[in-house]
């Protein structure tokens, strides 16, 4: 199979320690140029391909402070019965060894499908996925398509260790633009995250998200991932 995605991208781009102080001390990593250019093609054309099966949502999520979700999405239960390419990639052993160097253990796929693989999808102006934190300990966010200026929005925000949401609006809050082809490494669950609203018409943001588990934690899941993709 030709490559999807850059299996030195971590080792070309950082030491390896300095990358992970780098996300310990932030809850975040870029990942830039991650997908080959062959990479980011086939996994377009997949979530264009599964975007007919995905649905609308526009709610206030009550479990994350009523934060707004106005956006498409695509649940992991779904993706991995209609996209082998998707169910293989997350589970690829030199996607898990890349992320390993990264984080310094080894991240265990989550036991459930819902939340292993997700579509995001914001296409219209105001779309936003609003502030929350993740079930799970690591994220792996992969650009498929982006507003090109930083301007129309669609920047993720994040404010490193602290699940605190209001903690949003205050001045630790960091953003970061991306392009498609990018992804980052999230430490999800205790860094407060959002995706800032897309402030035009005519512009799209489409990821997919792996979320991985640690081997040995307990995790207290929320309702916010059925709300989201059931
Ligand atoms: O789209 C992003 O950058 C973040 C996605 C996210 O936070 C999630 O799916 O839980
Ligand atoms: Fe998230």
């Amino acid at each position: 199979m030709t490559r999807l995605f850059h299996a030195d991208a971590l080792a070309c781009q950082y030491d390896t320690g300095a990358a992970r102080t780098r996300f310990a001390t932030d809850g975040y990593l870029p990942l830039p140029g991650l997908l080959t250019r062959h990479g980011l093609a086939t996994l377009r054309a997949e979530s264009r391909r599964l975007e007919r099966r995905a649905r609308r949502r526009d709610f206030a999520m009550a479990c994350m402070d009523g934060s707004p979700r106005r956006m498409t999405t695509l649940g992991g239960h779904v993706i991995a019965r209609e996209s082998r390419l998707i169910h293989r990639l997350y589970a690829d052993g030199e996607l898990l060894a890349l992320l390993a160097a990264a984080v310094g253990e080894k991240p265990t796929a989550v036991p459930e499908a819902l939340e292993r693989h997700v579509l995001n999808i914001l296409h219209r102006q105001d779309d936003t996925h609003g502030a929350h934190t993740d079930d799970y300990p690591y994220a792996l966010v992969v650009f498929l398509e982006a507003p090109p200026d930083p301007a129309d929005g669609g920047l993720v925000e994040f404010t490193p260790h602290t699940t605190a949401l209001t903690a949003m609006t205050g001045t630790g809050a960091r953003t970061a633009h991306h392009a498609p082809g990018d992804a980052y490494l999230l430490r999800s669950d205790t860094t407060a995250h959002r995706v800032t609203p897309l402030t035009r018409s005519g512009v799209r943001r489409t990821v997919l998200n792996f979320a991985y588990a640690r081997s040995d934690a307990e995790v207290r899941t929320t309702p916010s991932a059925h709300e989201l993709y059931g």
